[in-house]
């Protein structure tokens, strides 16, 4: 089994007895829909459709062949593919035979693949010949001297590590290949992450299982949902809130769209008659202005019934725009991949949807609002958010170092946001924790401070975020350099986190160059300071 923080026992009994964790594993989402409505369609990719009995036989093909190699209980994957049906044949299949994935996002690069292979040892690799890293065999070949046993690739000509083989029959699953217990992990999301190295966050069936099935009856997912996936599908928000598994829970229908730019997915809703889309504050802005730029567009969205905007703060503004202009209904969701997770509810007022991030999903999810000392604030004050809940982990995979600092004695998980209580919901209003929010996409700043200080002009480094109109912040680097060293330009910089191998999103937007990094009265870098600066300078 692979180890994880567990729930103390008198939670667990109770999150049990509310009938919260009903000890189903995951792969229970498939087997429902294959009882109920094996022939209803579970999946569109471009011009391949798959019904829920497909998907059930791909994942089970796969599951077999693995189990015969060997894989199961105590394996672990690594799986990197974009948003293609495989994401979901490969999910349910190492569901199947209790092997625990971490799935990276398409936009990661060799920093952070051989980080999370690092800390999970895979014996089995997913991805995809189109990336980069697997364009050649060099980055495979390292991964097979660290222990990796079997790689399989989308795209592949070679029958054996090819991905479409592997999904065709050759026999039945073995006696006794089986998910793991449903109280055990069932597979590691992505932490946003503010320190040095991506964290792995594991989730258990249980939990996980519970915050979907919660989410479907929260945002009205129903066998006759037919859901967009354009934004990376391993995210936790596309996954999960309500997400494309809670899709499935509700036997409804999955379409998934390469990214979320406005022209194509309006093409991909029009034609499969989306009805429910999942998007983050910057690309809601650009399907607006799509509209704004030709309002004869708006038809094309004539289907959509519901968006849900989330991952980063979304102004109130662009809010009210989103039923006026797109002519649908707007859900906001603050949530985390480590676990709670926020939603306004469908009939909540007007004001309570465009002004607030909701309400947490559980009775039970326990909410702190906390000032510097540690005691909680009265509502209407900001303060920093801790919590813990029936889907919310208790502690980063083999972190004991960061987890003493992310918890508490009593096992709340401090977020690192500043929220406000008004009327029972939240409003995110801040954060504490060291993280540029890059439209949604995270970005932890001792990471790439880490990398730029390896530069050898560079002595010292400061990351920070930005506000920018587009994105809501982008990143912007201070840097120190070495005496004597001459002039950096933003390209070279850029060039050199490149070759370091680090995912492009995480690049410094800007560049500012200082003789030497403010810092605050105990010497730590004030990072409050070359915020100001920066916005002083857009002022
Ligand atoms: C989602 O998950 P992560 O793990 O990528 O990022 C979590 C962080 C939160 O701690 C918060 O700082 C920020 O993203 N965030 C928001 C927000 N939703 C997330 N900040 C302001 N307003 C919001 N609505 O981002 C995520 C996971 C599940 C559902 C939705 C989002």
């Amino acid at each position: 089994m692979i180890e994880f923080s567990p729930w103390p026992q008198d939670l667990v009994r109770h999150y049990r007895d509310a009938g919260y964790w009903i000890d189903q594993p995951l792969t229970q989402i498939l087997d429902a829909q294959l009882a109920a409505n094996p022939q209803a369609e579970a999946l569109i990719c471009g011009s391949r459709r798959f019904s829920y009995a497909d998907l059930d036989r791909q994942s089970r093909n796969l599951a077999a062949r693995l189990a015969r190699q060997g894989l199961g209980h105590g394996d672990t994957a690594l799986v990197q593919l974009p948003n293609v049906a495989e994401f979901f044949v490969v999910f349910f299949a190492l569901m199947r035979i209790g092997v625990v994935p971490v799935n990276a996002l398409y936009s990661h690069r060799r920093l952070e693949l051989a980080e999370y292979a690092r800390q999970i040892a895979p014996r089995l690799v997913v991805a995809s010949r189109g990336h980069e890293l697997f364009r050649d065999d060099a980055f495979a070949d390292e991964l097979r001297a660290k222990g990796v046993a079997h790689l399989l690739l989308l795209d592949e000509d070679d029958p054996a590590q090819s991905l479409a083989h592997w999904l065709t029959h050759a026999g039945d699953l073995p006696q006794g290949a089986a998910p793991t217990p449903a109280d055990q992990v069932a597979f590691f999301q992505l932490s946003g992450g503010s320190t040095g190295t991506p964290k792995l966050i594991p989730r258990t069936h249980n939990d996980y299982d519970y915050s979907i099935r919660a989410s479907v009856r929260i945002c009205g997912v129903t066998s006759a949902t037919r859901f967009l996936c354009a934004l990376p599908a391993a995210h936790n928000f596309t996954m999960s809130s309500p997400g494309t598994l809670g899709v499935f829970h509700a036997g409804g229908t999955v379409v998934m769209a390469p990214s979320p730019e406005p022209l194509a997915c309006f093409d991909i809703v029009a034609r499969e008659r989306v009805s429910m889309a999942p998007l983050v504050p910057p690309a809601v802005a650009l399907w607006l202005r799509a509209v704004e730029e030709d309002p004869a567009r708006r038809s094309l969205l004539a289907s959509l019934d519901l968006m849900l905007v989330g991952g980063a703060s979304f102004a109130e503004a662009t809010a009210r725009r989103v039923p006026e202009l797109l002519g649908c209904r707007l859900q906001q969701v603050f949530g985390m991949a480590e676990g709670l997770v926020n939603y306004t509810r469908l009939d909540d007022s007007p004001e309570v949807i465009f002004t607030t991030q909701g309400r947490p999903i559980s009775p039970d999810d326990e909410v702190l609002i906390l000032d510097e000392d540690g005691h909680e604030v009265p509502d209407g004050t900001p303060g920093a958010l801790a919590t813990r809940g029936p889907y919310t982990f208790r502690g980063y995979y083999r972190s004991p170092e960061h987890n003493a600092q992310a918890f508490d004695a009593k096992g709340f998980y401090h977020s690192g946001d500043v929220v406000v209580r008004q009327g029972g919901n939240l409003r995110v209003v801040g954060r504490i924790k060291d993280q540029i929010n890059r439209g949604g996409e995270k970005i932890a700043a001792e990471e790439i401070e880490n990398l730029l200080v390896r530069h050898p002009d560079i002595t010292h480094a400061a990351l920070v975020a930005a506000p920018d109109a587009h994105l809501g912040e982008k990143s912007c680097a201070f840097l120190v350099l070495r005496d004597g060293a001459g002039k950096l330009s933003p390209p070279p910089l850029r060039r050199h986190l490149l070759e370091l191998g680090v995912a492009e999103y995480k690049l410094p937007d800007r560049f500012r160059f200082l003789p030497e990094l403010p810092l605050t009265a105990v010497g730590k870098i004030d990072k409050r300071r070359l915020r100001d600066s920066l916005a002083a300078e857009t002022a």
